[in-house]
């Protein structure tokens, strides 16, 4: 495990705060070399995050977890991003052993059953596989933002993750959803058609919906529980 704690988190916020995110990057990845990673789930927002990392010329790596669950348009986005920039995105998968067992117990939907059922296909599909993905790194970068939620507007642009002990930086964190979709526009990016028919934030398919008009952006995910229960497991604060 690199040798990263809270306070190495807010010196780097100090060093970082106003500077653009191209120049953030080469910061962070100088600091810590091969131990910036960034997880992807090709939404409109990590679109842009890996746009950035491309122009950025830095090593940091790019993963997704694949949950198995995942839209057919979200793997045509991946495979459209690998070709766009010429990569090879690393993925993870959930434990083998664990999967077959709950799914051998609870069938292919027990999601819709209880939370309690739900979080534990999110912890097997893809907190497990992200403790793997996180485990020798020193920076994860993700594409969370203030407009998300409640939760995520008393997130900051670089904090200590004190589940998974690692320094979590979130760029996009205070871009509206219109930037965003301006970044993607002007660069002409790959990003996920789904994004145009109402799918303000994407996951794995069965729990997904479009939204509708002026109903929050993460209505569509899990939509059948209650709005304080929405997190996957993957941005809990401890
Ligand atoms: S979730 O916790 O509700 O699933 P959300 O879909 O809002 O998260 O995505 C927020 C950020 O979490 C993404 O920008 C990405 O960094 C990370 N993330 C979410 N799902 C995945 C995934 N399947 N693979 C990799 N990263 C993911
Ligand atoms: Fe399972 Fe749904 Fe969580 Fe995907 S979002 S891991 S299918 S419960």
């Amino acid at each position: 495990m690199p040798h990263v704690f809270k306070g190495t988190a807010v010196s780097l916020l100090k060093e970082i705060y106003s500077l653009d995110i191209e120049s953030a990057l080469g910061i962070l990845s100088k600091h810590f070399p091969d131990l910036v990673a960034f997880s992807t789930s090709f939404s409109n927002e990590d679109q842009v995050i890996t746009d950035l990392i491309a122009k950025s010329k830095t090593s940091v790596e790019i993963f997704t977890l694949d949950t198995g669950r995942l839209f057919d348009n979200t793997y045509s986005t991946w495979e459209a991003t690998n070709t766009y920039y010429g990569i090879h995105i690393k993925t993870y998968h959930p434990d083998a052993q664990s999967l077959e067992d709950y799914l051998n117990l609870n069938g292919p939907n027990a999601f819709y059953q209880s939370v309690e059922k739900r979080k534990e296909c999110c912890s097997i599909r893809k907190v497990e596989p992200l403790r793997r993905a996180l485990k020798n790194n020193a920076v994860w970068i993700t594409g969370i933002r203030a407009e998300h939620s409640l939760n995520r507007q008393q997130t900051s642009l670089i904090e200590w993750d004190e589940t998974n002990q690692i320094i979590k930086y979130n760029p996009l964190l205070n871009w509206s959803t219109e930037d965003v979709k301006e970044y993607i526009q002007k660069y002409k990016i790959p990003y996920n058609p789904l994004s145009d028919n109402g799918y303000a934030s994407i996951g794995c398919s069965p729990c997904t919906r479009a939204i509708k008009e002026n109903e929050d952006i993460r209505a569509g995910r899990w939509w059948w529980e209650d709005n304080d229960k929405k997190e996957c497991g993957l941005h809990i604060k401890r």
